[in-house]
């Protein structure tokens, strides 16, 4: 691998990005895989990687419609945090935290996660019984959890309105130390080039536009570029899966919608960690760049276009300036939007599906970010051993006709 100096980040600076190495190859399909995994977004990346590096299984494509990450996986406000209410939640997501930890040395790539903490206020004195329930569950899970007074939040984040004025005053929260933000592209750029790096081909601009099957069993997939053959088939394509898994006459549980994000223009760090209302429907963040980052809930109503709406972004606006006032005097800068895929439950679909071979991960909705890691090892373990992970056994399609719930729309921060 290359080593980076001050003189060469100075070469490359200059070099109008002439002569940089790719950090994967441009892999022609073959004709014919152990594992085709379907999207080149962190989960479908970080399940190639571990298929790789953990089972040894490197005859492994991963097929992309467009560029790496150019779904969700790049358009999210990167919030990481394990503190889910249910045991089967908390410990997969904080096997995916505890992934995050190591992440950066693990690929060799740095993905600049910090962990600043995640706050959850509560608006009334029900929300501050039902944060404390929630917080104990966590720490009997070992999961850290601590209650916070309004006092010490407001020491936290000065430019809060903690004010007994304020249009929903704020009773206290609590927070997870441990949960923090990392750099969206970085997470997808680093499993991709660990993958390459151990063989897996990764394919981008290459549209899967049926699945094949015969008697019960998956072939291969028919592409922009031709027909691959492959053993196992993974679907791992966000807003996109029903869709998808429909060619093979499944029809699952989700429904599309956009989720839409902005950010202001830089100004100097103010504001530590993410902070969550669920009363007011908003989060917010500052980015390493300084923007102000904001979001709320998914939009009412299905829809695969990806675009804003001026409605979303008013109601958004006007919950942080209940929390923020000041912040009335910024500029917007950008705003976004993705497709997510939204389970009845507010939890991921993970694991086997009907048909031999056709493995499924979607259902991330609003929260698949932080689960990259988790979600690609335990979906690799399945895949390799046809028997699902003994984490996502929960989270498997079957829980639908078997009415084993997890609920975790509470969880999920803003309601979605
Ligand atoms: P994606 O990254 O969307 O990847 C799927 C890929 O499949 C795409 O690249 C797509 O092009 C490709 N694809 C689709 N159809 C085909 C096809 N036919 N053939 C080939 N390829 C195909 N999560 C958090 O944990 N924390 C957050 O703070 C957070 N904030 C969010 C904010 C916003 C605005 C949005 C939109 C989402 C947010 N999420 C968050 C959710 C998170 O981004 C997703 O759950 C996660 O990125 C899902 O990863 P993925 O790999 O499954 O999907
Ligand atoms: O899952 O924590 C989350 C989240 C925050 C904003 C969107 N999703």
């Amino acid at each position: 691998m290359e080593k980076y100096s001050l003189w060469s980040l100075a070469k490359h600076a200059l070099s109008d990005h002439k002569g940089w190495t790719p950090a994967w190859r441009n892999a022609p399909p073959k004709k014919r895989y152990d594992v085709v995994i379907i999207g080149g977004g962190g989960q479908g990346l970080a399940t190639a990687y571990y298929l790789a590096k953990k089972h040894g299984i490197t005859n492994v494509a991963v097929l992309e419609k467009g560029w790496l990450g150019g779904g969700n996986t790049g358009r999210n406000t990167t919030a990481i945090r394990s503190n889910y209410f249910y045991p089967e939640s908390s410990n997969f997501f904080d096997h995916s935290l505890c992934l995050y930890e190591g992440l950066s040395l693990e690929l060799n790539y740095n993905i600049m996660f910090s962990q600043g903490g995640a706050l959850t206020l509560a608006h009334t004195p029900h929300q501050m019984d039902m944060l404390e329930r929630w917080s104990n569950s966590l720490q009997l899970q070992g999961v850290d959890a601590e209650m916070m007074t309004v006092d010490k939040i407001s020491t936290r984040l000065p430019l809060l309105d903690t004010s007994r004025e304020a249009r929903y005053p704020i009773l206290g929260g609590f927070i997870q130390g441990r949960a923090g933000v990392a750099r969206h592209d970085a997470v997808a750029w680093g499993y991709a080039r660990a993958a390459d790096n151990l063989g897996v081909d990764i394919i981008q601009n290459c549209e899967v536009i049926d699945i094949l099957q015969s008697s019960g069993r998956v072939q291969g997939v028919k592409t922009s570029q031709g027909i691959i053959q492959a053993d196992k088939v993974a679907i791992a394509v966000a807003g996109n899966t029903s869709v998808m898994a429909e060619m093979t006459g499944i029809k699952l549980p989700i429904v599309s919608a956009a989720l839409q994000a902005m950010v202001s223009e830089p100004i100097k760090p103010v504001l530590d960690g993410l902070v969550v209302s669920p009363t007011v429907h908003a989060y917010i963040s500052q980015s390493d760049r300084g923007e102000i980052l904001m979001g709320g809930r998914a939009d009412a109503y299905p829809s695969y276009g990806q675009r804003g709406s001026l409605p979303a972004l008013e109601d958004v606006i006007s919950a942080v300036l209940n929390m923020f006032p000041s912040f009335s005097r910024l500029k917007l800068m950008r705003q976004w939007a993705g497709i997510v895929d939204l389970s009845p439950d507010t939890s991921p679909i993970l694991g086997k599906t009907p048909v031999t071979g056709l493995y499924i991960s979607c259902g991330w909705g609003t929260g698949g970010f932080k689960a990259i890691p988790a979600g690609g090892d335990t979906l690799a373990y399945t895949i390799a051993n046809d028997k699902p992970h003994d984490l996502i056994a929960p989270f498997g399609l079957d829980r639908f006709a078997k009415g084993r719930f997890i609920n975790e729309a509470a969880a999920a921060g803003v309601d979605h």
